[in-house]
């Protein structure tokens, strides 16, 4: 069974504080319930594993009673509590409470006053001035709610990649012990590693696709099903996501994994290279053109999706003759081509270097032989530097950056002069008791609002390195913004810039600032740039990384790790560098422990 993840049980327990209101609870006991959530929001650890050893007490603020509805949902992924006070309202009333700005008492006016318990029926409210109308509410109450229902709109449909990995691995896996399955692979946008990803692409071949589908839409993880046919099935998962099945025979299934991955624009590009050579691309199969079409037939051949056809037939064409194509290395050799990651898959600029044999050697997972930017209990991470240096050093890494947080970031307990100078000291010392294995010590130092630094060169220049970072004052313009970062960058002490851009994928946008320009900083400056792979996160995001590339700047991938399982989200980020055409020579990371040291040193040597 797939563990309920802290986030499911923080959101189950803000929806039982907001029914108890709804039902006009005593604010102790909502109360209980909000705290409850937003301590296991921010709780990075393993929960499954505090109930196995009885354990949950010593999270601060869990009580016995929530204790114990935390153990059931983590033991059976459900709470009988939760769905017997669920059942006593309308089910509509709950997408009520992912709008912006609605609260419980707000929903229950609307509920007893106009009888409104959907958000359809709140449009329909809005729409006729009955919202408006309600006492306390008027005009731009009304405004606030038809600005929240377009803002949800917007990001309704959208999952982080590394939210739905764990559903789409988990098909995947069972999709592949399934007997009748020949052949499987995940398609789409989540083959291609895109940060977000509206639903999820399956392709299998078989010869019995009746049971394939069956099993497909009856699995676990599925909630309803939407199309069963012979040859496609739409599914919807618990998750929320849509997850869609494609069943080709095996003859079939190189292309169809080809067309179903995509991008749209990168199969547009590889139906024309097969007109160019007198041949037909579709889902299934490659084949020859038709003979040429009578001049009131136009010289298109039939797309095989409904959407304009981007490919034209060339005029003349003499038909080349059709190779044999059993995966899809053999269809890109056919069309000219070198294999094409599917990463790459972005029509921008793979066909190029497809052709001139130019194409990155991409960096992959096994490359990385370190990372930095991880927290510890020091400031806001959970576990102790021991604990991720054993963690680090089981994934077989060869070192460990810690990088807690600096002063200036109070809510996460930054460390101040003495407590960074007393976990260097302690970072030397373990470091003596290792064998083949270094913690570099460095910090996560607050870039200021004037692009001063949180703490003294004296203090900086002890450490191994040092991660710049913004963390306050996201209001500043773009040019205050980028002035700020590039100050900063001008430190010699500064070895590289995190999360450059400070976004939240679907939370929050990213602050103003002229990337351009910050990577032109970061060159000038021998600077590295963070790619970190918190999921949340994948900033600096991949379009970047071919100009950073060019200018000179090198990465570093960073999981930004406050917890020893954090440290997985490397693989979030390798995808990423990866779409950014980045080789295991253009991430710091991948060198060996003998050479990462000289590349810490070398921006503060040069400033000497
Ligand atoms: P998303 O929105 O995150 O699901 O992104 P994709 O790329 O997974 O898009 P999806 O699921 O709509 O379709 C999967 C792939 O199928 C897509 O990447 C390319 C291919 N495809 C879908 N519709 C068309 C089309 O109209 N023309 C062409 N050439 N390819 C298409
Ligand atoms: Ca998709
Ligand atoms: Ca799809
Ligand atoms: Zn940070």
């Amino acid at each position: 069974m797939a563990q309920i993840s802290n986030e499911q049980i923080s959101e189950i327990f803000e929806s039982i504080g907001q029914l108890l209101e709804l039902k006009g609870e005593n604010v102790f006991k909502v109360r209980a319930y909000t705290n409850a959530a937003r301590t296991l929001d921010a709780f990075r650890g393993n929960l499954g594993e505090l109930v196995a050893e009885g354990r949950l007490g010593e999270i601060a603020g869990i009580g016995s009673a929530i204790a114990d509805k935390i153990t059931e949902l983590v033991n059976t992924g459900e709470l009988q509590y939760f769905n017997k006070l669920k059942a006593e309202f309308p089910a509509g009333l709950f997408e009520l409470f992912e709008l912006q700005g609605l609260g419980p008492k707000k929903i229950k006016v609307l509920w007893e006053k106009v009888g409104i318990t959907s958000i359809a029926e709140l449009e329909a409210g809005l729409a006729d001035g009955r919202v408006a109308a309600l006492p306390g509410f008027g005009k731009k109450t009304a405004e606030n709610f038809a600005t929240a229902i377009a803002s949800r709109s917007k990001h309704a449909g959208r999952f982080r990649l590394g939210s739905i990995a764990p559903d789409a691995e988990r098909l995947l896996e069972d999709l592949r012990l399934h007997p009748d399955v020949l052949q499987v692979s995940i398609a789409g946008s989540y083959r291609r590693r895109k940060e977000i990803v509206r639903d999820l692409d399956f392709v299998v071949a078989t010869n019995a696709p009746a049971e394939v589908s069956q099993f497909f839409i009856t699995h676990e993880l599925v909630e309803s099903s939407m199309v069963q046919g012979p040859t496609k099935s739409s599914v919807r998962l618990k998750s929320g996501i849509q997850a869609d099945l494609r069943v080709v025979k095996s003859a079939e299934f190189a292309f169809a994994i080809n067309y179903f991955t995509g991008s749209k624009e990168h199969n547009i590009v590889m139906r024309q290279r097969a007109l160019n050579r007198g041949w037909t691309l579709n889902e299934y199969r490659l084949e020859a053109l038709p003979p040429p079409p009578a001049e009131d037939i136009p010289a298109v051949p039939p797309e095989p999706v409904k959407g304009k056809a981007k490919a034209k037939r060339p005029s003349k064409v003499v038909a080349q003759p059709i190779p044999e194509i059993r995966e899809e290395r053999d269809l890109y050799r056919a069309l000219g081509l070198d294999y094409v990651e599917p990463e790459l898959r972005e029509d921008r600029g793979e066909f190029a270097a497809a052709e001139a044999h130019t194409l990155p050697d991409l960096v992959e997972l096994e490359n990385l032989r370190g990372t930095f930017h991880c927290h510890t209990v020091a400031s806001d991470g959970r576990n102790t530097l021991l604990e991720m240096a054993d963690a680090a050093q089981e994934l077989g890494l060869e070192y460990l950056g810690i990088a807690d947080h600096s002063r200036s970031s109070v809510q996460a307990h930054g460390l101040d002069e003495k407590r960074l100078l007393a976990q260097l000291a302690e970072i030397r010392e373990l470091n003596a008791t290792f064998d083949g294995f270094r913690l570099f010590a460095g910090v996560e130092c607050d870039i200021l609002r004037d692009g001063s630094l949180d703490f003294p060169d004296e203090i900086l220049a002890q450490l191994d390195y040092v991660v710049a970072s913004v963390h306050s004052a996201f209001g500043l313009s773009e040019t205050e913004m980028t002035t700020r970062i590039v100050r900063a960058l001008e430190n010699p002490h500064v070895t590289m810039l995190g999360h450059l851009t400070g976004r939240m994928l679907l939370i929050r946008e990213s602050y103003p600032v002229n990337i351009p320009a910050v990577i032109k900083a970061c060159a000038d400056t021998g600077t590295l740039i963070e790619l970190n792979a918190n999921p949340r996160r994948l900033d600096m995001d991949w379009r970047w990384w071919p100009l950073a590339k060019e200018k000179g700047v090198r990465c570093v991938l960073n999981p930004d790790a406050h917890h020893t399982t954090q440290l997985q989200y490397l693989w979030n980020g390798i995808g990423s560098a990866r779409k950014g055409w980045l080789t295991r020579a253009d991430v710091v990371n991948c060198l060996p422990l003998a050479k990462i040291e000289r590349v810490l040193q070398t921006k503060r040597q040069q400033a000497r």
